[in-house]
């Protein structure tokens, strides 16, 4: 294994610029920028957005852009290693905190990226996916899948903001990212799945011969009930954390190809101290307080926060209160490209 490989100036100056006007380059002298000994060298910065500081700014876009002039009202979380407006808070992973104002809808359209809500404050907001209705009530989720027609309504009395996460930033390299206006879609009269077929765990509508189950069925995921499930969990199990993996009730898969969810629950003084992962990852926290320490930088996070984690981020998390916190991650996506990672600290 070479210890130092040659550099672009090792090479004469005629040789250079024929490779140059020939369309070629020598690969070694870039090789390590592309493929670094032992773990990858993210661009990624750990970011962090208090929640409070950001509110006032959601609440000033609401008064100076009309949702017509924005078609999304959205301030976009940009990671800190690319720098503001970056249009991605990790390599994978898209974030943005969208406001509604009462009345207001935001217009139908379809997408390649999916995106997932997970509602941060007020009432009465809705989205509809492909004509079914989904309340969005606090720390709900409410999938938009890649190709499923989707707008957003508004029917109480104060303003609802969401944490829009989006696979985005893959579907932009690959330059496959588009989407298709239309109108503002009819909703069906019926409940949304998570309150018909699918509104307790291990039962699911009965298969009809030859009728496949829909790729998405399920695509709002209510809080109360994870909430629930992550105490009952934590009165059973040791340590102080516990977590709960989004899955699909059909196949108990990812709920999305790329984007991963978790639920998390520390309780009051516990630590989350995980391996180091191959993913990246972000984490809204519903409600309690704590601290999270990633790559060594300490932060104090409340509720509403959102912080984010690079790849194979050293990160412990330690509850002043009981924390339930939503990790978003890629680990679906490089499960699938077959190398998701885990090493020990
Ligand atoms: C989008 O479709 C929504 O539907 C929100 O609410 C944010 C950011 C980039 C691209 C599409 C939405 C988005 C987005």
């Amino acid at each position: 294994m070479a210890e130092t490989l040659g550099t672009l100036e090792d090479l004469p100056e005629d040789y250079r610029a024929e490779m140059t006007a020939a369309g070629v380059a020598p690969l070694w002298p870039m090789m390590r920028n592309v493929l670094p000994h032992g773990a990858p060298q993210p661009v990624t910065q750990p970011g962090y957005w208090n929640y409070d500081a950001i509110r006032p700014l959601l609440h000033r876009a609401g008064e100076l852009t009309p949702v017509e002039k924005a078609e999304r009202r959205v301030l976009v979380l940009s990671d800190p290693g690319r720098g503001a407006g970056a249009m991605q808070a990790t390599a994978s992973i898209y974030l943005g905190l969208q406001l509604l104002l009462p009345g207001e809808t935001a217009p139908a359209h379809v997408h390649t990226p999916s995106a997932v809500r997970i509602v941060v404050e007020g009432q009465g907001g809705y989205t509809v996916v492909d004509g079914e209705k989904l309340p969005m009530e606090e720390g709900d989720l409410v999938l938009t899948p890649g190709g499923e027609w989707h707008d957003h309504g508004h029917e109480g009395t104060e303003p609802v903001i969401w944490l829009d996460a989006l696979d985005l930033p893959v579907f932009v390299y690959l330059e496959g990212s588009y989407a298709t206006e239309g109108p503002l879609q009819a909703q069906r009269n019926r409940p949304d799945a998570s309150q018909v077929e699918y509104l307790s765990s291990g039962l699911a509508p009965s298969r009809k011969l030859g009728v496949g189950t829909r790729r998405y069925p399920m695509m709002r995921y209510p809080w109360g009930r994870t909430e629930a499930a992550l105490n009952e969990m934590a009165a059973w199990t040791d340590g102080g954390v516990a977590e709960l993996d989004y899955v699909n009730p059909e196949t108990g898969s990812d709920i999305l190809p790329t984007m991963g969810f978790t639920a998390m629950r520390i309780a009051a003084g516990a630590t989350d101290n995980p391996p180091l992962r191959s993913s990246s990852a972000a984490f809204h926290v519903i409600r309690g307080r704590g601290t999270a320490t990633i790559n060594g930088e300490s932060l104090a996070f409340g509720p509403k926060d959102t912080f984010t984690a690079p790849v194979f981020s050293d990160i412990t998390l330690t509850a002043e209160d009981d924390a339930y916190i939503v990790r978003i991650h890629d680990r679906p996506l490089q499960d699938k490209l077959g190398y998701y990672e885990e090493r020990a600290k």
